[in-house]
């Protein structure tokens, strides 16, 4: 579940679940998901388990304010907004558990931390491609961000017509005891890309469920129809910015 930071009428953030821990959910999920062991083994892992999503959680919302500071600044030079949402979410425990069995990784603590780069993403939709890009670049500009693997499924768009930018970054949380690394996926979309997969992710992604050719080239066609309206978008955005000169 991805989530939209959420502010009071002052501009206050709003806590949300993200940020507060059940515990009781978490104990139940984690004990029947990872492991069996004496109620002190449980407890431990837990204890660790917990430990480990506060500090992609840190992660997830050090790199939220890296766009927050961002957009400040391209608002107050450009009079325009380039960010029309951010959205976080931290993968659950089952997703993980899931994601470490299909790929063939112990599942483990050590190994979650080790073979998975996504269990902290963050996601900034954009105004126009160019913001993609932009932001891209602003945000690997800085000195304490470093990119691990970068996949452009908006100059080469995934078969089903999936259309993004994806990152996955390195990047320190300050805590009392000293500096730790923390994997981050970043995705970058077009609001006409997000648009287009929130509604394919609802009607197919990962459902395990075979979708006939006519209805995956209908989305296929409706993926094309969402990019000629995104270089459309961009086309007048130029007209106009070259009428201003
Ligand atoms: P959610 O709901 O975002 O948590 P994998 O992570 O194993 O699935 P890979 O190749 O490592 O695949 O990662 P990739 O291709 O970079 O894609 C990972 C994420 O991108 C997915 O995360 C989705 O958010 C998004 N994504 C990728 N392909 C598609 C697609 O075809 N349609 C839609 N709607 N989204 C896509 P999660 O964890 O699978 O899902």
């Amino acid at each position: 579940m991805w989530y939209t930071e959420q502010r009071d009428e002052k501009g206050g953030r709003i806590m949300d679940e993200r940020f507060s821990t059940k515990a009781q959910d978490l104990q139940e999920q984690l004990l029947s998901l990872f492991r069996e062991g004496s109620e002190e083994e449980a407890r431990a892992f837990m204890d660790h388990f917990n430990l480990l999503m506060t500090y992609y959680r840190c992660a997830m919302m050090e790199i939220e304010t890296k766009f927050r500071v961002l957009e400040e600044e391209f608002s107050l030079q450009h009079d325009r907004n380039p960010i029309s949402g951010i959205h976080t979410r931290l993968k659950s425990p089952q997703s993980i558990r899931e994601k470490l069995i299909r790929r063939g990784f112990p599942v483990t603590l050590d190994s979650v931390e080790e073979n998975l780069t996504d269990i902290a993403g963050v996601r900034v939709i954009c105004a126009f491609r160019e913001d993609v890009y932009y932001l891209e670049r602003a945000l690997l500009a800085q000195d304490d961000v470093t990119l691990i693997q970068r996949k452009d499924y908006i100059r080469s768009p995934k078969e089903n017509g999936y259309r993004s930018l994806h990152l996955i970054i390195s990047t320190p949380i300050f805590l009392s005891e000293g500096k730790r690394m923390m994997k981050v996926e970043v995705q970058f979309r077009t609001i006409a890309m997000d648009s287009w997969a929130s509604l394919e992710h609802q009607l197919r992604y990962k459902k395990g469920k075979e979708i006939s050719d006519g209805v995956a080239g209908e989305l296929r066609a409706c993926a094309e129809l969402s990019d000629d309206l995104d270089q459309r978008m961009d086309r007048l955005r130029q007209i106009l910015l070259d009428s201003e000169e």
